[in-house]
């Protein structure tokens, strides 16, 4: 991939996604990329080599043409360096299955994958070895939504285009595409269902504990914001919140210390991810606090994977709303439209469901939208990742 072409991709990329979404705009179609060392042991070639003009048409043509094509379609691997935020739970585990799969070498790529650890500034070091590594694609799931600007202004300098995945980064605009759930929303549907449950069971006041995820991660931040602001409409108390940073043993450690602070005096617990719920009931288990839907406690969750929804089918979990992990495909298309020449959207989002039992099911809405819930059952769980 030549980098002086990528970088009139991405500017005109950028200058375009700050006007408007979608379409495939017009954009410099890409040059005759050199033949991949492959190719020399395909069977020979029987003419000579186009000339470099006619070679950059016919492949922008061909291009055109077989827009479905696999990317790797001229017989040379795309380079993808993905900054993952970790392994802290089973929804990163899914989102970085996704990937590898997705950006496999049968798929047409090389993908340099890091593992950052929850570690930021572990995750700038992977971004500036991709610089390094003269990859052609970036992909960055950013672990807090600041502290991008310069790093993004060096990988625009050095051509390289790069797409956000899942969490968003908050204080720089200089990147091609995001693609992931609406946070917001996601903690506002959590409030919303709330009320409209505990209206259903007749419980009027509500005592909630939070157990944030990791602090000034945008999911933290949406999820965090859209459940507060359902809260402090109805006038709940929020009696504390604290991160557990995402993983099980965090959310049992937070959980053990408000069960000592907070005994017999909450009524609901909201954790921002699956793993945080696990945790959490195991120390309530430990002190011995009922929850989920025939308990003392609303015990509500986020993520909805595999292991969440049986939480949910074992009448642990109340609630579960859904943060689909699944957004390398997306991705990949960005990718494929860059590769092409065109101008990808500039936010995708991905779309995700809310999960209860039966009886927990009720009707609501958010900002004036109605929602609607998906029963757990056998099949909704097998069919989840
Ligand atoms: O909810 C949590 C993970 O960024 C949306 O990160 C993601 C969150 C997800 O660790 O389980």
């Amino acid at each position: 991939m030549k980098k002086k072409v990528l970088s009139v991709i991405l500017a005109s990329t950028m200058a375009f996604s700050l006007i408007a979404c979608g379409g495939e705009a017009a954009a410099p179609a890409p040059a005759a990329e050199e033949p991949a060392a492959e190719e020399a042991e395909e069977p020979a070639a029987e003419e000579e080599a186009p000339a470099e003009e006619e070679a950059a048409e016919e492949e922008a043509a061909e291009e055109e043409a077989t827009e479905e094509e696999a990317p790797a379609a001229s017989g040379e691997l795309i380079n993808v360096g993905f900054a993952q935020v970790g392994h802290e739970s089973d929804w990163r585990t899914a989102s970085t299955k996704s990937c590898q799969d997705v950006f496999s070498e049968a798929n047409g790529y090389n993908l340099s994958f890091v593992d950052c650890d929850n570690d930021s500034a572990a995750q700038l070091e992977a971004v500036r070895s991709f610089i390094e590594q003269d990859v052609d694609y970036i992909i960055i799931d950013p672990i807090v939504s600041t502290g991008w600007d310069t790093v993004l202004g060096e990988c625009e300098d050095a051509g390289i285009p790069v797409v956000v995945i899942d969490r968003t980064i908050d204080d720089s605009d200089k990147y091609v595409s995001w693609v992931g759930s609406d946070f917001l929303t996601e903690g506002k549907a959590a409030g919303e269902w709330l009320k409209a449950y505990a209206e259903k069971k007749g419980i009027s006041e509500i005592n909630a504990l939070i157990i944030q995820g990791t602090t000034g991660s945008s999911a933290q931040i949406g999820r965090t914001d859209g459940f507060s602001e359902v809260a402090e409409r109805e006038g709940w108390t929020i009696l504390d919140k604290q991160t557990g940073d995402f993983t099980e043993a965090g959310g049992q450690e937070v959980m053990e210390s408000f069960c000592k602070s907070y005994e017999g005096k909450f009524n609901v617990v909201v954790c921002e991810n699956d793993n945080e719920a696990f945790g959490a009931m195991t120390a309530m288990d430990n002190a011995g606090v009922s929850y989920g839907p025939d308990g003392d406690v609303i015990l509500i969750s986020y993520d909805a994977c595999t292991a969440g929804l049986k939480e949910v089918q074992a009448g642990k979990i109340t609630a579960d709303f859904e943060c689909n992990p699944l957004a390398a495909p997306t991705v990949e298309k960005v990718i494929q439209t860059l590769q092409s020449g065109g101008t990808p959207e500039a936010q995708i989002l991905v779309p995700d469901n809310w999960y209860a039992l039966k009886d927990q099911i009720v009707d609501f809405s958010v900002d004036g939208n109605a929602q609607s819930m998906t029963e757990v059952t056998d099949a909704v769980i097998e069919a989840q990742y």
